[in-house]
């Protein structure tokens, strides 16, 4: 993958037209809130093909050996307040999920919020940075990794739990084919979501447990109950043992 092989019939407007490559990197998304800073334009793509220090959620490691995924950020000026952004961490979900089916026929599930499945292992995860001015939204750093030509059962951590697209299909798959759609996909979406499109519903449709019993690791304490689906706020809806419905605006599903 290089940047000229990226940009070669993409064929949008502006998401991934700006390119940064990097053959290792600390990890793309710190990258993308730099050249946020830098006013860097709307869509650019930071890429790598490692990264030393990969992130998850809550400090968390995102791990990848060199060249076997695909890792990357995007930078964005959405239309949004803070607490729509989850809107583009759902819309992130099904513009990946939507690439993946279209290139490879796997069906892609999601566990609220931010994980890629595929036959109910982690594939991909989505990291969203913002950049907020008091009230307002500066920009939003989109970080997507996504498992494609590697074998996780090596990792002992993992095995069990992760799974790759090579895995899945028996056959490597072309990373750059992957991302193109998957930038088109995005732009398409994030353009629509500009004008109020809401994903929840199609979001909702995509989740691995629904109305399936779940259990969801609180900051403080935890709850159980039915996963109902996620609403226009990004929360995920859990009906509980005596009737009642609790949003849960941060968690972790176990
Ligand atoms: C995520 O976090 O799932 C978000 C991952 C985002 C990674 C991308 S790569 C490009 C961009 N730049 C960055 O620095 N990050 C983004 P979270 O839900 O917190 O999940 C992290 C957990 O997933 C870890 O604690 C591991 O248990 C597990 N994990 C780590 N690497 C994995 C992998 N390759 N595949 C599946 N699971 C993994």
């Amino acid at each position: 993958m290089t940047p000229e092989g990226i940009r070669e019939g993409l064929g949008t407007k502006f998401m991934g037209q700006e390119v940064v490559y990097f053959p290792t990197v600390g990890s793309t998304n710190e990258v993308a809130k730099e050249m946020a800073a830098r006013g860097a334009p709307e869509g650019t793509l930071v890429i790598a093909e490692e990264q030393t220090a990969g992130k998850g959620r809550l400090g968390r490691h995102w791990i990848a050996p060199a060249g076997t995924s695909l890792l990357f950020s995007l930078l964005l000026y959405p239309d949004l307040i803070l607490e729509e952004v989850p809107r583009l961490i759902m819309l992130t979900c099904l513009a990946t999920a939507e690439a993946i089916e279209s290139v490879t026929g796997l069906p892609v599930r999601f566990k609220w919020p931010n994980d890629i499945l595929i036959r109910g292992r982690k594939m991909g995860g989505v990291l969203t940075e913002v950049g907020v001015t008091g009230e307002r939204l500066d920009y939003v750093v989109v970080g997507i990794g996504l498992n494609v030509n590697w074998d996780l059962s090596q990792v002992p951590e993992l095995a069990g739990k992760a799974t790759s697209l090579s895995e899945e299909l028996g056959r490597e798959i072309c990373r750059l084919e992957l991302l193109q759609r998957l930038l088109r996909y995005m732009e398409g979406g994030y353009l629509r979501l500009q004008e109020g499109y809401l994903p929840h519903n199609v979001f909702t449709s995509r989740l691995a447990n629904l109305g399936e019993k779940a259990e969801v690791v609180l900051p403080r304490g935890k709850e159980e109950g039915f996963v109902e689906g996620v609403n226009a706020e990004g929360a995920l809806l859990l009906r509980r043992e005596d009737g009642t419905t609790v949003r849960v605006i941060m968690g972790e599903v176990t």
